[in-house]
C-alpha cells in the first residue's frame, strides 16, 4: 500500500500511554469490508502490534438533511459490512449519537492502541474529526480510502476546471492505481467484544432520529435489502438494493452491457447508458479504484473506457478537490469571480417564471421536462446526469437569486437523490449555478455569462417526449 495514502491527524501520545487494546478503525465514508485502503491499514497496524481489530460505525441524527430512505440503504450495507467483518474475525460495532462523544468513549472503553478513519473534504466530518482528534489519547490516522489519489496529493490547492487537474492525476495515477491486497482472517480476536449489532434497534433509532421521508419520495426499503416492489435489475427506475455484493453485480453488468456504448449513450436520458454506481459509489459500498480497475482490464474499445474514466476519475476527484479546498462549497461565496460579477450584474433581469420552493419540490412549473426529471428524482431517488444539469440551470432561470437558486437546488438533492450530500453533488450544482469548473459562454438574460441550456437543445439531443411521458405528472 502507497503510504502516502496515510495523514497523522494525532501523532503516537508515547509508548507508555499507547493503549494495549484493538486498533479501532472508525469507518464513516467508506463502508465496505474489500477494497479499502483505510481498513487495510488498521489491520496491518493490528498484526504488527499483536492485537484485535475493531471497526466502528456511528450513525448521527439526520445527516444533511437525510431521510429514512437513505438512511436504511446505508443500514442495509452496513449489515453486509458486519457479516464480511465477521468472516474475518474483526469486531464491528455500531453507535449512534455524536461522534465527538461516541467514538472517543470508545476508544476509551477499549484502551485502544490507536485509530485510524477513512478521508472526506466536508465540512462537517472535518469538525467530527476535529472534535475527536481532541478528546482521544491515541495516535490517529486518516486514510483516503475513496480517491485513486489521494485528495492532498492530487493537488495542494483548488483546481481551475478539469483540464488543470487531468493532467496531475495521468501523472500521479500508475502509482495508486494498484490491485488491492486481500483482507486477512485477522490473527487476534477481541475478548468479551459485546454482542452482533441490535439492526432492527438501528432501525428503530433512525426512524425517531432522522426525518421521514417526504410523502412523494420513495419509501425507505428494507435495511436487509429485501427486493422492493417494482425493482429491476439496475435498470434506472428501480430502488436500488444496497450493499457491496449488489454493487458488484450492477458492475458487472455495466462491464459487460454499458460500458462499450458508454461515450454514445451517456447523455440520452432514455437510453440507460449509465453505470448506476453512484450510491454505491457514494456510501463508499463499492470502490471508484476496484472499478477503475475492472475497466482498466475490459476489452471495450478505448474511447468508451476513457470517457467512463474521465467521470469516475477525473471529474469525482475533481469534486472532492473542490470540497476540500473550498470552505464555501455549496453557497454563492464558492463560485469564482467571474461568475460572481456576471450573476450579480443579473439580478435586476426580468424572470420571465419565478416558482417557489414547493412549487419545485412538488414539480408544479409550466416545464414539461424540468417535472419530469423532478419526477423520476421524487418516485426513484436519482436522476440521470444530462437531466441534472437542465434541472439546476432551470432553478436558476427560475427563482429571484443565484442565492436562492443555490438554497433550492442543494435543499432539493439532498433531500430525494440517494447519492446526494456528496461532494459530486454540491460540485455539479455549482457548476450548473455558479460556473464552477467551466468557463464564461455568450451573455443572455438572468445567466450572464453562465452556460445556459434550453428545452430546445435537449430536444435535439434526446427523445424529450419520451422522457416526460415516462415520467408523467398527474395533475388531478
Ligand atoms: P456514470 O455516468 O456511470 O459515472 C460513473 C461515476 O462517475 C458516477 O457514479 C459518479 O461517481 C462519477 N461521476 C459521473 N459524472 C460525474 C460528474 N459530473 N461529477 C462528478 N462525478 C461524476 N453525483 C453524485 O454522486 N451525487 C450527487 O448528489 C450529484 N448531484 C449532481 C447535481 C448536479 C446539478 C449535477 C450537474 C451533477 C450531479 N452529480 C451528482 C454528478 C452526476 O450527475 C452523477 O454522479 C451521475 O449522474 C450518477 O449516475 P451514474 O452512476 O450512472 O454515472
Ligand atoms: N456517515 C457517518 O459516519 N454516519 C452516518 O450516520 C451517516 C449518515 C448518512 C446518511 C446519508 C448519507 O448520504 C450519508 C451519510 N453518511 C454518514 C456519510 C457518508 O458516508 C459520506 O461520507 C458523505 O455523505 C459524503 O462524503
Amino acid at each position: 500500500m502507497n503510504t502516502n495514502r496515510i495523514r497523522t491527524l494525532k501523532p503516537e501520545p508515547g509508548k507508555a500511554l499507547s493503549g494495549r487494546g484493538p486498533v479501532v478503525y472508525w469507518m464513516s465514508r467508506d463502508q465496505r469490508a474489500e477494497d479499502n485502503w483505510a481498513l487495510l491499514f488498521a489491520q496491518d497496524e493490528a498484526v504488527r502490534a499483536k492485537v484485535p481489530l475493531v471497526v466502528a460505525f456511528c450513525v448521527v441524527p439526520s445527516f444533511l438533511g437525510a431521510t429514512a430512505a437513505q438512511y436504511a440503504f446505508m443500514l442495509g450495507g452496513l449489515r453486509e459490512v458486519e457479516e464480511r467483518l465477521l468472516d474475518k474475525n474483526i469486531h464491528f460495532d455500531l453507535v449512534t449519537g455524536d461522534p465527538g462523544d461516541r467514538i472517543p468513549e470508545l476508544v476509551k472503553a477499549y484502551g485502544a492502541r490507536c485509530l485510524v478513519t477513512d478521508f472526506d473534504p466536508l465540512r462537517v466530518k472535518r469538525a467530527w474529526k476535529k472534535a475527536v482528534s481532541a478528546a482521544v489519547n491515541t495516535a490517529f490516522f486518516e486514510v483516503d480510502a475513496h480517491n485513486v489519489v489521494p485528495c492532498w496529493i492530487a493537488s495542494d490547492k483548488q483546481e481551475y476546471a478539469a483540464r488543470t487537474l487531468r493532467p496531475k492525476l495521468t501523472k500521479l495515477t500508475p502509482e495508486y492505481l494498484e490491485e488491492f491486497p486481500r483482507l486477512k482472517r485477522h490473527p487476534f480476536e477481541l475478548k468479551g467484544g459485546g454482542p452482533p449489532v441490535d439492526w432492527q434497534g438501528a432501525e428503530r433509532w433512525v426512524a425517531k432520529h432522522t426525518p421521514a421521508p417526504p410523502p412523494s419520495s420513495p419509501r425507505a426499503r428494507p435495511a436487509d435489502g429485501a427486493p422492493a416492489g417494482r425493482e429491476a435489475d439496475a435498470g434506472q427506475d428501480a430502488r436500488p438494493t444496497p450493499g457491496t455484493s449488489r454493487a458488484r453485480r450492477v458492475l458487472a453488468r455495466f462491464l459487460a452491457h454499458g460500458l462499450a456504448l458508454y461515450d454514445r449513450r451517456r447523455n440520452d436520458p432514455n437510453a440507460h447508458g449509465t453505470s448506476s454506481l453512484s450510491p454505491y459509489l457514494h456510501f463508499g459500498q463499492i470502490s471508484a479504484q476496484r472499478v477503475a480497475l475492472e475497466v482498466g482490464r475490459s476489452r471495450v474499445n478505448r474511447r468508451a473506457r476513457e470517457a467512463f474514466l474521465e467521470e469516475l476519475v477525473v471529474r469525482r476527484e475533481l469534486s472532492d478537490n473542490f470540497c476540500f479546498y473550498n470552505p464555501h462549497y455549496e453557497s454563492v461565496r464558492g463560485f469564482p469571480d467571474w461568475a460572481v460579477k456576471t450573476l450579480s450584474s443579473r439580478l435586476k433581469d426580468r424572470r420571465e417564471y419565478v416558482y417557489s420552493l414547493g412549487e419545485l419540490e412538488r414539480a408544479q412549473t409550466h416545464d414539461p421536462l424540468w417535472n419530469a426529471a423532478q419526477a423520476q428524482m421524487l418516485t426513484t431517488g436519482r436522476m440521470h446526469g444530462y437531466m441534472r444539469m437542465y434541472w439546476a440551470k432551470k432553478i436558476l432561470e427560475w427563482t429571484e437569486s443565484p442565492e436562492e437558486a443555490m438554497r433550492a437546488a442543494g435543499y432539493l438533492n439532498d433531500t430525494y437523490e440517494l447519492d446526494g450530500r456528496d461532494p459530486n453533488g454540491y460540485a455539479g450544482i455549482a457548476w450548473a449555478i455558479g460556473g464552477v469548473h467551466d468557463r464564461p459562454w455568450p451573455g443572455r438574460r438572468v445567466f450572464g455569462t453562465i452556460r445556459y441550456m434550453s428545452y430546445d437543445g435537449c430536444k435535439a439531443k434526446f427523445d424529450v417526449e419520451a422522457y416526460i411521458r415516462r415520467y408523467a405528472v398527474e395533475r388531478d
